[in-house]
């Protein structure tokens, strides 16, 4: 369980100002999501030094900021500040980089607040995903190698961040194409299929490749989707006869017209 604590008393400022419902310190601490129910985040009694007998005495309760849930409780008997709903990051705070609860911790008699802040940190529980299962592309086969002949693929989504979101992005091993990551104007990066072996219709009209995306996460999850290429012809061979005896009928023939 990943745990930190940190304590910040303002009572004397606070009290000066408003005394009835007055926050007397926050706290914060770091739980990484999908925690199961009932496991404790910190033990909330011992961080801000009231007793449990106090807690029970004072109807502690804690209070969300939020209306929907509320995702914690407090253990009377031990103090500690425990799980009460599914915590899951990527529902609560989506693409941002930090996602904070804040809930409260109310005594009564008289009120008094507490302000819990709540770091949800990130775990690797969803895989890369592209947004279909198949990318097409036509090229034709008088394409050039290199730096002119690239392909912009479809970005993989995930729904984690930081190291636990797309990390890079794996080919297929084929003679023809390899893949590149470029960053874009808005700082994302996306991946293009850049061709290094000139393609031949005449050889292989088609390609399917495995394109597959992975997230930095420990152990790393990936996703994938099936490239196809369909190779265009170019007009890049002259007629040419395919057997003698047609040749020999055609020498004949130019023969027999030069003769008249
Ligand atoms: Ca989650
Ligand atoms: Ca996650
Ligand atoms: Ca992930
Ligand atoms: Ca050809």
């Amino acid at each position: 369980m990943l745990f930190t604590l940190y304590i910040f008393t303002f009572r004397n400022h606070c009290c000066l100002t408003f005394c009835n419902a007055c926050a007397h310190g926050d706290v914060s601490y770091s739980v990484a999501e999908e925690m199961k129910r009932g496991g404790a985040i910190g033990n909330i009694a011992k961080d801000l030094g009231i007793g449990t007998v106090t807690l029970s005495s004072r109807k502690a309760r804690i209070d969300s900021q939020r209306n929907d849930k509320r995702y914690c409780d407090i253990n009377m008997n031990t103090g500690d500040l425990i799980v009460a709903e599914r915590i899951d990051r990527e529902g609560l705070c989506g693409k941002k980089a930090t996602c904070v609860l804040k809930e409260q911790l109310v005594l009564e008699n008289p009120l008094e607040l507490h302000r819990i802040n709540i770091h949800v940190q990130d775990i690797n529980d969803n895989a890369p995903q592209f947004s279909g299962e198949s990318i097409s592309f036509e090229i034709t086969e008088s394409a050039d190698k290199g730096s002119r002949a690239k392909f912009m693929l479809t970005e993989a989504h995930d729904a984690d961040v930081g190291t636990n979101a797309v990390q890079r992005y794996d080919l297929q091993n084929n003679a023809h194409f390899a893949v590149n990551v470029e960053l874009d104007s808005s700082g994302r990066n996306y991946p293009e299929l850049v061709l290094k072996k000139e393609l031949d219709r005449e050889k292989v009209k088609e390609l399917k490749l495995i394109l597959t995306a992975v997230d930095g996460g420990s152990p790393p999850k990936s996703g994938t989707a099936v490239i196809h290429v369909t190779v265009l012809d170019a007009n890049d061979n002259a007629p040419v006869f395919t057997s003698l005896l047609r040749s020999n009928t055609f020498t004949k023939m130019r023969q027999t017209y030069t003769v008249k």
